[in-house]
C-alpha cells in the first residue's frame, strides 16, 4: 500500500494532482499539504495540513508518522516572482528540494520522489527549436538556475545513495481550476478568464513569442505515468524533456477568437518579456516517448474548447 505525500498541494499542479492521485490510491492515502489552504475539493476529499517543507523537523516527522512512502514535493517560486527575490527564491526552491533529499535518505520507506523541473533549465544559448534532452544548459534567471541545480542533484542523488527520484521538465501549464502564480507562461492562462471576464487581454508577452505548452490533464497524466514507470526503462536521472504543444500569443487569440469574435488582445511586454525569449520555442521529447510510452491528447483546439467551458462553468 502506497502513503502518498503532495508537498505544494494549493498551487496549480498540486490542486489537481492531488485529486487524480486519490482517484487512483485512494482518499486516505493522499496527504495534502502546503503554507496555505488548498481548494476546497483537496481540503474535503482527504487528509489535509498545513506543512512548510522549510521546516524540515516538521516534515520529517510528518513524514515517518503517516509512513509516507511516496512524495511529490511541487512548492517553488517560479520564474517571474524569482527574479524580483532572487537569492529567496534561490533559497527557497533549493533549501526545500535538499530536505526532500536528505529525508529520502533518512527515511527508507520513502521509495520513490516526484520533483518538477522546467523549460526554464534552458537559456538564450540553448537551441531553439526542437531543443534536445541533452544540450546546453546555461540558463539566466534565478528560477532556470535553480532547476538546473535541483536537475544536477536530484541525479547525484540517485547515483550515489540509490534514491529513486523522478522529474519531468514541464512547459508552460495551462489549466483553469487554480490560477497559475507568478510564472512566465502565465498569459496562456490569463487569456482565458480575461477573454471571459472582459472581453479583452493585454498580454505581457509580444505576439510572436512561441514557448512550449502543455494542458494539465496531459501534465497529470504524464506525470502519473513516470512515476508508475519500470524503473530500469529511465535512462534519463536528471529531469525529462516534455513538448507539448508550441504556440504563440498571437495563434492562441486566433483560437479563442474561433469561439468569441470580438475578443482584444493588445500587447505590452513587461520584464518577462526577457524571460520568455531565453527559453525554446520548441522541445524533443522522444526520450521521453521511448523510454516510457509518452502521450498527449490536447492540442490547442481542444485546449482552447475545454478551457473556455471550464472557466466559464467556474465563473459562472
Ligand atoms: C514559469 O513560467 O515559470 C513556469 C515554468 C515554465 O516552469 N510555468
Amino acid at each position: 500500500m502506497e502513503n502518498i505525500l503532495v508537498i505544494g498541494a494549493a498551487g496549480q499542479i498540486g490542486s489537481e494532482l492531488v485529486i487524480a492521485l486519490r482517484k487512483k490510491y485512494g482518499n486516505n492515502n493522499v496527504f495534502a499539504t502546503d503554507i496555505k489552504e488548498a481548494p476546497a475539493d483537496v481540503m474535503q476529499s482527504g487528509p489535509f495540513q498545513i506543512l512548510d517543507v522549510m521546516d524540515n523537523n516538521r516534515l520529517i516527522h510528518f513524514v515517518i508518522r503517516h509512513k509516507i512512502t511516496q512524495i511529490y514535493h511541487l512548492a517553488a517560486v517560479l520564474s517571474g516572482n524569482a527574479e524580483k527575490i532572487p537569492v529567496q527564491a534561490w533559497n527557497i526552491n533549493m533549501q526545500s528540494l535538499m530536505n526532500v533529499l536528505d529525508l529520502a535518505k533518512e527515511v527508507p520507506e520513502v521509495k520513490r520522489i516526484f520533483w518538477p523541473s522546467s523549460i526554464a533549465v534552458f537559456g538564450p544559448s540553448t537551441p531553439r527549436y526542437s531543443t534536445p534532452q541533452f544540450t546546453i544548459t546555461e540558463p539566466n534567471t534565478v528560477y532556470g538556475i535553480s532547476k538546473l541545480a535541483g536537475e544536477r542533484w536530484i541525479e547525484y542523488y540517485h547515483k550515489r545513495y540509490g534514491i529513486d527520484i523522478r522529474s519531468i521538465r514541464y512547459p508552460g501549464l495551462i489549466s483553469y481550476k487554480t490560477e497559475a502564480g507568478g510564472g512566465t507562461t502565465d498569459y496562456a492562462v490569463e487569456i482565458f478568464y480575461e477573454a471571459i471576464r472582459k472581453g479583452k487581454y493585454e498580454c505581457f508577452l509580444t505576439e510572436e513569442t512561441s514557448l512550449p505548452m502543455m494542458f494539465m490533464d496531459d501534465a497529470i497524466q504524464a506525470t502519473i505515468d513516470l512515476m508508475e514507470a519500470d524503473s530500469t526503462k529511465l535512462s534519463v536521472r536528471s529531469s525529462y524533456n516534455l513538448a507539448g504543444m508550441s504556440f504563440n500569443p498571437r495563434e492562441l487569440t486566433a483560437e479563442i477568437q474561433k469561439h468569441m469574435p470580438d475578443f482584444n488582445v493588445t500587447y505590452k511586454s513587461d520584464f518577462r518579456q526577457a524571460i520568455a525569449d531565453s527559453w525554446p520555442a520548441s522541445i524533443d521529447d522522444s526520450v521521453a516517448k521511448e523510454d516510457w510510452g509518452l502521450t498527449y491528447k490536447y492540442d490547442i483546439k481542444a485546449l482552447t474548447e475545454v478551457m473556455l467551458k471550464g472557466i466559464r462553468e467556474k465563473l459562472g
